[in-house]
């Protein structure tokens, strides 16, 4: 089985630029590498993801958006992500359940139960091999991401909604210290990247 490594944080701490970095680290120690994304990743998946994040439903429900992120990732586990492992592939993808749990469980404050019911079912076993969570306050988050084009409908959540979006992504580093790990991006972006190096070390993924 090859590795899976996800890639966690609030909007705007540079996961996008990470995975980038993170990719030819990988490739250039010989990894052949799988990119992809949630929601997302496959055509059910895309479709999903521009349901979620336009504002055609701003109401939309909570439960209703937590079994969507859950339809989007049985297709994505079944079309993409398995079959890679299953090759022997690297799996990188930019969020996975534990953005569920922050998001919908922080943010949204749906029952955790709920969730990890859903996480067993969609799921059985599997769990990211290494999931990196880049922190950085919710001000340096938005900032970096502000620039760009008109936020989405869950970007335009208030700060304390991504207070909280925060805050369970760091719990769950505190829960799960053998498989999720935090790196301080509020740092200038060599800084970062070294902290991922040094984790992907620290995790077994590349040799020191
Ligand atoms: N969501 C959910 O609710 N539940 C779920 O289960 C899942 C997802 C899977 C889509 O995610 C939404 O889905 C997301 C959570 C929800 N909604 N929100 N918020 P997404 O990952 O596609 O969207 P995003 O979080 O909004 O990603 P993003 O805004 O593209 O952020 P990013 O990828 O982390 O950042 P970036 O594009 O790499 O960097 C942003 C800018 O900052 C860019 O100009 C960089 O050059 C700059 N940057 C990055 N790092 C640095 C450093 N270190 N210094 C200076 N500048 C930097």
């Amino acid at each position: 089985m090859g590795k899976f490594i996800t890639l966690e944080g609030i909007e705007g701490v540079g996961k996008t630029s990470n995975l980038r970095y993170i990719k030819e680290l990988l490739e250039s120690s010989g990894h052949d590498c799988v990119v992809t994304r949630e929601p997302g990743g496959t055509n059910l998946g895309e479709a999903l993801r521009g349901l979620l994040l336009s504002h055609s439903d701003d109401n939309m429900s909570a439960d209703s958006e937590l079994l969507m992120m859950f339809a989007a990732r049985a297709e994505h586990l079944s079309k993409v992500i398995l079959p890679a492992l299953e090759n022997d592939q690297t799996v990188l993808c930019d969020r996975f359940t534990e953005a569920t749990y922050a998001y919908q469980g922080g943010g949204r404050l749906l029952d955790v139960d709920k969730i990890s019911e859903l996480e067993e079912w969609v799921q059985g076993e599997l769990r990211p091999d290494l999931t990196i969570i880049l922190d950085a306050p919710v001000e340096i988050g938005r900032a970096r991401a502000g620039s760009r084009s008109e936020p989405d409908r869950i970007e335009k959540e208030q700060d304390d909604f991504f207070q909280r979006v925060r805050s369970a992504y760091i719990e769950l580093a505190d829960h799960y210290p053998h498989r999720i790990c935090l790196v301080d991006a509020s740092k200038e972006f060599v800084a970062v990247q070294q902290q991922i190096q040094e984790q992907l070390v620290e995790y077994d993924i590349l040799n020191s």
